[in-house]
């Protein structure tokens, strides 16, 4: 059975979302995100790096939220939510779920490092993540989706990267309108919902 070990508010909400958007039969396994027990050999023994998300399925344990979208899709997707590999649209697709984590949440995970990080660092970070904002706000011209129609994994990679940005104060109505327009319009999916509520 699928188990997805979760705290509200993380990454595990990527999975979630996707399981849930299959219809998939999964549970939930609450984490106590305090550092001393994500530092227990307990923890470290499912997720190394001592973070959340992790899942588990049968003899498989993985870590990283993007790996973990991946292997539900290719496990359990049948065809959906994703174009098919080697196509244009798939290498799109995965440009954007890296894009999500290792460009636009990246400045601001490295400034969250620090216990009282300088003013400079600080702006730095900020500064960085405005810029890959304003990527995916242009990107999102004229489109429902990170792809265009179709709602693909790139949009739940993407939307739970927004949804912690916007909790951040970091979308501007002004100046990132599509942005905004979209997350509004992920936030309509059932499956959200759940993982938000999770
Ligand atoms: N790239 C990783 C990032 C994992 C990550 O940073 N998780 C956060 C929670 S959303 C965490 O555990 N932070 C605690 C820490 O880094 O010590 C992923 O996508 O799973």
């Amino acid at each position: 059975m699928l188990r997805i070990y979760h705290a509200p508010g993380t990454r595990s909400v990527r999975p979630i979302w996707a399981a849930c958007e299959l219809g998939l039969q999964f549970e939930i396994a609450p984490v106590d995100f305090s550092a001393a027990y994500r530092d227990t050999p307990e923890w470290r023994a499912i997720s190394p790096a001592g973070k959340l998300p992790a899942l588990t399925d049968g003899e498989l344990t993985l870590f990283e939220s993007g790996a973990m979208v991946d292997y539900i899709l290719d496990r359990y997707g049948e065809g959906r939510l994703r174009p098919p590999a080697g196509t244009a649209a798939r290498a799109l697709c995965q440009q954007w779920c890296w894009f999500s984590e290792a460009t636009l949440l990246r400045p601001l995970g490295l400034a969250a490092l620090l216990r009282d990080p300088p003013e400079a660092v600080v702006a730095a970070a900020l500064a960085k993540a405005r810029e890959a904002i304003g990527v995916v706000d242009s990107a999102l011209a004229g489109r429902a989706y990170m792809l265009g129609d179709a709602f693909t994994a790139a949009d739940i990679m993407m939307g739970y990267s927004l949804a912690f940005l916007d909790h951040l104060k970091l979308l501007d109505g002004d100046a990132h309108r599509n942005g905004v327009a979209y997350l509004a319009r992920l936030k309509t999916r059932e499956a959200f919902q759940r993982a938000l509520n999770a």
